[in-house]
C-alpha cells in the first residue's frame, strides 16, 4: 500500500517573499507627493493665454515648489509668477505673461511634507484668442451706419 504524500505546492522561501511583497504594497501613504490635477490639463487646447497655471497635489507643499513652462523650442518663458497669495496650500499657481499660439511645455518641481522634490511635465496647446470681440465692433459699427442712413431717410421723407 502506497501512501500519499502531500506535499506544499509553493518552498517557504517563495511564501515569505510573497508576504514581504504584500506587506510592501500596503505600505500606507509615506509616498512622494503627487500630482492630481492641472489647469489646462495636460494635452488641452486653450484659446488665447490662461490666465493661470494652476496644479493641485495631493499634499500641501514645501517652498522652493515652482512651475516652469518651455516655448515649442524648449525655451523658458520668461516671466511666469508664482501666486502665493490665497492660493490653496496643496497648490502651484503661476500666471503666464501674454502667449504667442503654439505648444508649451509646463514643467513642475514640487516637495511635499516627506522632502523629497517630485517633477513632472506636460504639454498643452495655445490657440490664437477669439475673433468675436472684433466682429462685434464690426456689428455695432454696421448698427450705427445703418441707423444713421435710416434716420436720413426719415428726415428726408419729412421734407
Ligand atoms: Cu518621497
Amino acid at each position: 500500500m502506497r501512501f500519499l504524500t502531500v506535499r506544499l505546492p509553493v518552498r517557504p522561501a517563495l511564501l515569505w517573499a510573497l508576504l514581504l511583497l504584500a506587506l510592501w504594497q500596503a505600505q500606507p501613504a509615506l509616498a512622494h507627493i503627487l500630482l492630481l490635477e492641472a489647469s489646462p490639463a495636460p494635452g488641452a487646447e486653450v484659446r488665447g493665454t490662461p490666465d493661470e497655471i494652476r496644479l493641485n497635489f495631493n499634499e500641501p507643499l514645501r517652498p522652493g515648489s515652482r512651475i516652469m513652462l518651455y516655448d515649442a523650442a524648449f525655451r523658458e518663458v520668461q516671466g511666469v509668477v508664482l501666486v502665493t497669495e490665497e492660493t490653496p496650500e496643496t497648490m502651484l499657481v503661476a500666471r503666464p505673461p501674454r502667449l504667442a499660439p503654439g505648444v508649451y511645455t509646463v514643467q513642475w518641481i514640487a516637495t511635499g511634507t516627506d522632502g523629497h522634490p517630485q517633477s513632472g511635465s506636460y504639454n498643452f496647446a495655445v490657440s490664437a484668442s477669439p475673433r468675436w470681440p472684433v466682429f462685434l465692433l464690426l456689428f455695432l459699427m454696421l448698427l450705427l451706419v445703418a441707423g444713421a442712413i435710416i434716420r436720413h431717410h426719415l428726415h428726408k421723407d419729412k421734407k
